[in-house]
Order: structure tokens, then sequence, then C-alpha cells
């Protein structure tokens, strides 16, 4: 029988003298670059790649589902600022980690996907697997719409050049995913040695010129009522520090997005919080009456602008909109905008600090006094519910057992439900960076997923998953991947035996939650997570009183396994201080 011989690759043991077979050459590629590791899920495409990186010095973390390593890259990328990067076999693996990648392109993630696809020389012949219904060879264009770009990769000279593309592009402008689809005899064929020379330029970040600075430092600085509005691109930039420097030299409140919580420090005089729908009135208020916002690193999307409906959050005009974002896409697309900037947040601010040197701004009167008692008024909406003892127990309650417990520089990684509004809202986030959560595709089941990448980059600070029971059981065989790759997470589940946050709008609009509730035979179902989790051999912890969540939370940050904990809660709704245009779209008929 002839084993060996098909067009690209020599399937003999020797490589040609010169040559290298081009999987190792990536992975040692991959080394040079600096990535540590790895995430992904095997299949016949990528065992030459397997072969390669299990004899590389990266890390291989293997999961049960590819959604589930693209989280885990993505957390892994938010928490060191490096590109995740993924491995996928292809057809389901490729479609599978789909949502995850997606996950990543709308929050701006550098990711770079390394994907497994059909024998190049199989090219129209529609071989296993392949996903080819309308054209031949073209699976890889199912993640066109969300990839900063997507490369097939059919000859084996092609890899080192596409694969420093993918890395440059990745990080960037505006950060993204790239895929590089490879066809699996590439990963086999021989290359020259040393074939992947050339690495990604260190690339000069897009600033300021001083002029500009100065005439925006001079209109903040004459501004009555001026705001200073930070995004993810704040966190993304590390220019945190800048921020605040700004803010106390020119006197300017700073409010903030989802992706920007945590851009000022907690107890920060000039710190407003969220604004949008699941805002603070303070920051709402104050970014209504403005006269100038300054926004940095922003989309201003429609959940932290109220739909853009002027009576909530933004209205502009008469408020001035400067914007400054790396992506000049995002410049005047929902507002109109008196002067774009194309720039990155660090520079930028950097630009407007130095700029803002001995200038003294007009008084702003009372205002600090101001923002301390409108947080005040707010917070003691809720903050009783802080010490609350009832069982199932109160979110809140919840919040102030994991604040307790989780040092300022652990990491709180959020789903989506109350978890995120209500820590993007009400949780006290003092380092930079520690809050991680999914904000333009809001995907239910990234957090429990990309808590792993989050521990895996930073094994010495605690990672806490605060996740609904919904997102929890969503790939519960994340507990697998913690056991195997040595990850002691913890996933807190806050279980209300719902999609709660959906069944609260149904039940607000609708009058019931048709869909929504965890139900069989018409009674309340409950699944035993812990015991689920004890299951693979990892801790779990059912909380029958609200003060057992202390010492639990407490007990598992000094555990060396994984540890899930169930808190039974109530189901209550998020407070809303802004709006929703969707609220207004539900019709209940007879
Ligand atoms: C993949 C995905 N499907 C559906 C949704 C819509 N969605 C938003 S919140 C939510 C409910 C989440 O339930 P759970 O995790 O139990 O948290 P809770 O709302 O109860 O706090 C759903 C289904 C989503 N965001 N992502």
């Amino acid at each position: 029988m002839q084993t060996a011989g098909h067009p690209l690759t020599d399937t003999s043991a020797t490589s040609a003298p010169g040559t290298r077979i081009a999987a190792y050459q990536l992975t040692d590629y991959l080394e040079r670059l600096g990535v540590e590791v790895v995430f992904g899920l095997c299949g016949h495409t990528v065992i030459g790649l397997l072969d390669a990186l299990g004899k590389s010095r990266i890390r291989f973390v293997t999961t049960r589902h590819e959604q589930t390593a693209a989280h885990a890259a993505d957390g892994y990328a938010r928490a060191t600022g490096k590109p995740g990067v993924l491995m996928t076999h292809l057809g389901p693996g490729l479609t599978n980690a789909a949502t995850g990648v997606a996950n990543a392109a709308l929050d701006s993630i550098p990711m770079v996907v390394i994907s497994g696809d059909i024998q190049s020389y199989y090219h129209g012949r529609h071989p296993h697997q392949e996903v080819n219904l309308h054209q031949d060879a073209d699976q890889f264009q199912i993640y066109r719409p969300f990839c900063k770009r997507v490369y097939r990769v059919d000859r084996a000279a092609d890899l080192p050049r596409v694969m420093e593309r993918a890395f440059h592009l990745a990080q960037s402008g505006r950060p993204g995913p790239v895929l590089v689809d490879v066809a699996m005899d590439v990963f086999s064929a021989d290359l020259p040695v040393d074939s992947f020379t050339k690495v990604p330029a260190p690339i000069a970040r897009p600033g300021l010129d001083r002029a500009t600075a100065a005439g925006i430092v001079d209109a903040l600085a004459r501004a009555e009522r001026p705001v200073l509005y930070a995004g993810g691109g704040v966190l993304s930039g590390r220019a945190t520090a800048e921020l605040a420097a700004l803010a106390d030299a020119l006197d300017v409140p700073v409010a903030h997005t989802l992706m920007g919580k945590g851009c000022l420090h907690e107890q920060h005089p000039l710190l407003l919080g969220q604004t949008g729908f699941w805002g603070t009135p303070i920051s709402n208020d104050t970014c209504r009456h403005a006269d100038l916002i300054v926004a940095i690193g922003t989309r201003l999307a429609e959940a932290n602008s109220s739909s853009w409906d002027p009576r909530f959050t933004f209205s502009i005009p008469p408020t001035r909109l400067i914007h400054i974002d790396a992506d000049a896409a995002e410049i005047g697309r929902n507002y109109p905008t008196e002067l774009g900037v194309v720039a990155d947040a660090k520079t930028a601010l950097a630009a407007l600090v130095d700029a803002a040197k001995g200038v003294k701004p007009r008084s702003r009167g009372r205002l600090r006094e101001e923002i301390a008692r409108g947080r005040r008024a707010f917070a003691s909406n809720w903050d009783h519910q802080w010490s609350s003892d009832q069982f199932p127990m109160r979110p809140e309650r919840i919040l102030s057992e994991l604040r307790k417990a989780v040092p300022e520089d652990g990491f709180i990684v959020t789903d989506v439900g109350w978890n995120k509004n209500g820590v993007a809202q009400q949780f006290p986030i003092t380092v930079p960076g520690t809050f991680i959560t999914p904000s333009g595709l809001a995907t239910m089941g990234f957090g429990p997923a990309a808590v792993l990448g989050v521990k895996l980059a930073h094994p010495d600070r605690a990672a806490v998953a605060l996740v609904g029971d919904g997102g929890f059981s969503a790939n519960p065989s994340v507990v697998a991947t913690a056991m195997e790759a040595e990850l002691p997470v913890i996933w807190l589940v806050m279980d209300n035996m719902a999609f709660g946050t959906i069944a609260g709008l149904e039940s607000m609009h609708y009058g019931w939650s048709f869909g929504c509730m965890f139900e069989r035979c018409g009674e309340p179902y409950r699944v035993d997570y812990a015991a689920m989790a004890r299951s693979f051999g990892a801790r779990g912890v059912t909380i029958e009183a609200a003060d057992e969540l202390g010492p639990a939370l407490t007990e598992a940050l000094a555990s060396d396994l994984p540890t899930v904990i169930q808190a039974p809660m109530e189901n209550a709704p998020t407070p809303t201080p802004g709006h929703w245009d969707i609220n207004d779209v539900y019709r209940r008929g007879e």
C-alpha cells in the first residue's frame, strides 16, 4: 500500500536537507512572539500542530467545547494585553468557536485563531467535515463578519508571511481577532529552515498633536459643566493613570461605559459611575446636563447611551462632543461631533495631561459634594440589602460577601445577567483591569470560560466568575478544563432557577415569563451544580444561609482546587435608571 508522497508533503519521517516541518517552525515562531499558551480543541486537521505544540515550551489548554476555548483565550488577552491564541478544527470546531471569537471582536480584544482545514489538494471535492454548500473551500468565510481579516493558507510557503500579518493586524489599530485557516497538509509540509524570519513591527501609537491637545484642554478648562467619558479603550490602553491625572488637573468629573468600569478608583471624588440603562442617576444626569463631553475609547454604544434618547443620558447637541478613538469609523456614528480625534487612549490622554500643565480651570463650585451626594442617594436605595439575611439571598448580599472576600487586585469576571449589570452599577472596583465583562456581544457563557484564561495569566491573583445559573449551565464542562489545567478558579453561581433578566423583562411587559424559567412538570427545577462540580473532582459548595457565603468564599480562595459555589438567589431586577428603547417595542395582545 502506498502511504507517502501526496502532492505537498512527503510523509517519511525525515525532512529534506535544509528544511524542517512547517508546524515545528510555526510553534518556534509563536514562542518567539511571546505566546505562552494556546487554547483549543483537537480534530484530525490539527494534530500536526498539536504534535509540535506538545514538543514546544508553549502550554496547550484543551477544552471540551471550542466556545470555551475562545472565551478563555479572550480572558487571557484581556488580563495580559497580549493576543489570545486559539486553535480549532474545521467545520464544527470552527463554528463552535465562532460565538467566542465574535464576542472578542465586539470588545476589540486581540486574538489569533489558527484553524486546520481540509487537505489543499482536495479543493472542490468536498471532503469530510468541510462546509462547502455554496462555494468550494469557503468555510473560513464564516468568520468574515467579525474578524479583522480571514486568511486561508493553501501553500506552506505562505504560512510565515500570513502568521506575521495575523499578529500584526490583531494588535494594531483597533485590536480584534484574525483567522488563519490552514490546509492540514501545510502543517506537515517541509519548509526551508528559518522560514519564519519576519516579526510584527513595533507600532508607535497615534497620538495628539500639541495644538489639538491645547485646544481640547482649553475647551475643558473653560467649560462650565464638562465631563470626561471613558470607555474600554482607556482600560485596554492601560491609560487610567493619565485619565486620573487629567481629571484632577482640570477638575472634571468622569463617567464611564460598562467596559470603562475601573477607569478611576472607586473612592475618587470625581467618579460619577456608569452611564445608560443600568447606569447611575448622578452619571446620567451629569452627562445629560454637560456643556462639553470628551469621550475617549468608546463607541457610545446603545446600552450605555440609553438608546441615544436625549431625555436620559446624553443630549448632544446642545452638549458639545469631542470624541477620541482608535477607530475613525466610530466617530460621528450616533452623535454630531465637534471634533473627532483618531488616537490611542494612552498617548492622547498623556498629551492632554501635558497640555493641562499650568492651566487653571474654571471654578466647578460644589461639584465634588454634588457627586458624593448623588452617589450616596442612589446607593441608599439598595445598600441596606448588602447585609440582608434573606434566603434565597438578595443579589446585593452576594456582591457584598464577594467584595469582602476577594482582594482588591483579584479578578471579577462576569457573564450576562444580574451579575454583569449589578456589578457594573454597584460593585466597587479599585484596581484597573480587575473587572472583566462581555459588553458588545454580551454572550451568555463568557464568564465561566473567560475566568480560565484570566487565572492562567495571573496564577497568583484571585479569579472569580460571578455568573447566573443560566450562564453557568450553558457549558459546565469548564469545570473539567479547570481541573485538567490545574486552575483553581471560583464560579459563584447566582442561582435563581431562571434566565432571570429576560424572565423579569417578559414578566414586566407580558405578565408572565414563558420560556425563561427552569421548570420540570410545572415545578421549579434546580440543578445541584455543587454536586456536579464534585463529580468532576472539583470542590462544590451549596449555600444554605446568607452568612455561609463569606466563609465559603474564603475557603475557596485558599484552596488549590477549582470551586463551584451555588448561592440560591431571589430573582430581583437590577435597577435601571436609564432607558432602553426595547421597552417601547413590546406589545401585549389578548
Ligand atoms: C448566548 C446568549 N443567549 C441569549 C442571551 C440573552 N440573555 C441575556 S441575559 C440572559 C439570562 C441570563 O440568565 P442567568 O445566567 O441565569 O442570569 P440572570 O439573568 O438570572 O441573572 C439571556 C438569556 C445572551 N445574552 N447570550
